[in-house]
């Protein structure tokens, strides 16, 4: 056994660049060619492999350090007495050039351009062909300047920004997205403002390739030097699909790339995602994991001890002084759910409005349509019907069926209903998308499923994501009314309890009727108690007579 010195190899141009990740820890057993840790610069991130196989004994990078060329990134315990030299790793993005041309490349002198056209082509990308570009970052009509980036390339190995050599005008872009570019290729067309053209294009590197460069000096690395190799921006290691200047702006914001959406070729994640993700954190639509796992790490009952809103502390009793006590650690969803719970607790200004509604016809007419189709398989319960309801309900309302957004309300025009499910794990909220272009046989049958899914715990993120209104039915349990917390960042939400029969008098007599117990909550921040009493009025009369669905 020996213990080896792992560092960082030559990297082309990169003075310093930031450890952005680090994908091993003491203990570990690195095979040789692992990546070890990902480090990036402002243009281009690249993974350092291992050069040989081991267990890591110490870690000698922190994440958000700056290395360089012969940085210590760990110490390794390797078979045999001296680490025998590996064979230089089948690293793709290898390219026999010597380090010197990129270094120059970098340095390129910037000289005055003739004015007129100039083309701008893909400069020399090492080892690369046909790499497919998956970012176009400009448009006809921009003005650019010289490193500035102009498309993002990716191969199966590395994602690079390819920068312009030249200051002006864009005039034609010779590139699209799915393009798969070589050196020498035409980019774009450049009508130059007397400005600076880097020279001479093709044959050097401009700075934001030197990505592609640490593959040069592999084969100079020394047995304990690890080779670097240009990461796949595929997330094979769980790294979001990002090109390194989106990865900064996410992390110059504090976002975690992980959990932003990706609109790009392929599922991309673009600056405008980020954008997009940050507008919804800030207006509260949305809330990143580790929130959501601070908070529900947080004594769930204390709701964080009640200290951050002045509160007096949480009672803390020793239980077992009373009688005999098992603890039972929560389950992941209900520590997630009670976060979200809480925080629309405290954050929304609720009411709640509850109501009776006469369903003695709906549910004859449910229990002879069950009958009708009895050989279906298709059972049709009356929270099929109450999504129905709600849906027109929402239309005529259409304010239950919006958002805060800051000062605005966002007013969907699409009508995903959720409907909270018990399962064995806690409350899971799946969601029926478009219940408004559904029939009640399609929205069962769908209910079903999602029901089942959710208690087998097989629900999928998109299957519970898009609501905007909720219902949550105890019909099939019983109780008579409730205060539904509102699901943020939807503004309402409506409880149902078990129907039963009552008397109702109708003038002259009382009738025996079944009637259906609501409860609407509402957020008073865009809701008033008006609207919500004739929301609920509303429903009552659809439940009341169906045909008025059709109106
Ligand atoms: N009044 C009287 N009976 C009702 C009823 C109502 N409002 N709603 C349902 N029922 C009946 C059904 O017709 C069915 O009767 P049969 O067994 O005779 O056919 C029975 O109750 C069971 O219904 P169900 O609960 O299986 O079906 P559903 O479509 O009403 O509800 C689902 C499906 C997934 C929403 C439900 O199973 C569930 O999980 N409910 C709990 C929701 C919850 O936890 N809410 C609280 C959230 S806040 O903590």
């Amino acid at each position: 056994m020996a213990i080896i010195e792992v560092t960082v190899p030559d990297i082309g141009d990169f003075d310093e660049v930031a450890v952005i990740e680090l994908l091993v820890k003491p203990g570990d057993n690195v095979k040789a060619e692992q990546s070890l840790i990902t480090v990036e610069s402002d243009k281009a991130s690249m993974e350092i492999p291992s050069s040989h196989a081991g267990v890591v004994k110490a870690l000698k990078v922190a994440l958000g350090d700056k290395v360089k060329k012969g940085s210590l990134v760990l110490m390794l315990e390797v078979a045999g007495e001296a680490a025998a030299p590996t064979a230089a790793p089948a690293v793709a993005v290898a390219a026999p050039a010597p380090a010197a041309p990129v270094a120059a490349a970098v340095a390129t002198p910037v000289v005055a351009a003739a004015s007129g056209p100039v083309e701008v082509r893909v400069p020399d990308i090492g080892d690369f062909k046909d790499v497919v570009v998956i970012e176009v970052m400009v448009k006809v009509g921009d003005t650019v300047k010289v490193e500035q980036s102009l498309i993002t390339v990716e191969s199966d190995k590395a994602s690079m920004e390819i920068p312009s050599n030249a200051t002006g005008v864009i005039k034609e872009l010779k590139i699209k997205l799915g393009d798969k570019v070589n050196i020498g290729d035409l980019m774009a067309i450049l009508e130059g403002t007397a400005g600076d053209v880097a020279a001479p294009a093709p044959a050097s590197a401009p700075a934001a390739l030197a990505a592609a460069a640490p593959a040069q000096a592999v084969a100079a690395a020394s047995s304990v030097t690890a080779p670097a190799h240009v990461p796949t921006s595929t997330p094979a290691l769980g790294l979001p699909h990002a090109s390194p200047s989106v990865r900064k702006f996410a992390r110059e914001l504090g976002v975690p790339l992980a959990e932003v959406k990706g609109t790009g070729l392929k599922g991309r994640i673009t600056d405008a995602d980020v954008q997009s993700f940050t507008r919804s954190v800030m207006s509260g639509a949305v809330q990143t994991l580790a929130i959501s796992a601070q908070q529900a790490a947080k004594p769930a009952t204390a709701g964080g001890g009640g200290s951050e809103l002045g509160l007096i502390p949480w009672p803390k009793v020793d239980f077992a002084k009373f009688g005999p006590i098992e603890r039972k650690e929560m389950s992941r969803i209900k520590k997630i759910s009670g976060a979200n719970l809480l925080r629309n607790a405290i954050m929304i200004p609720a009411v709640t409005n509850h109501d009776d509604c006469d369903i003695t016809d709906l549910e004859a007419f449910r229990v002879s349509t069950n009958k009708e189709n009895e050989k279906s398989g298709v059972k049709v319960t009356m929270l099929a019907f109450l999504i129905k309801a709600c849906v027109a309900a929402l239309k005529k309302y259409p304010e239950f069926n919006s958002s805060l957004d800051g000062d605005a309300l966002i007013y969907k025009q699409y009508f995903h209903i959720g409907f909270a499910a018990d399962t064995p794990n806690g409350l899971m909220v799946p969601v029926i998308k478009d219940a408004d272009k559904k029939g009640i046989f399609q929205i069962s049958t769908e209910m079903g499923d999602l029901a089942k899914k959710a208690r087998d715990g097989k629900l999928s993120p998109a299957e519970m994501s898009g609501a905007s209104f909720t219902i949550s039915s105890l019909g099939g349990i019983g109780g008579r009314y409730f205060t539904p917390i509102i699901n943020a960042p939807e503004v309402a939400i409506l409880g149902v309890c078990r129907s039963t029969i009552e008397p109702v008098w109708d003038g002259k007599a009382f009738q025996p009727r079944l009637m259906l117990p609501l409860s609407l909550t509402w957020d008073h921040r865009v809701i008033d108690g008006a609207a919500a009493a004739r929301f609920n009025v509303y429903l009552g009369q659809i439940l009341g007579d169906f045909r008025r669905v059709l109106l």
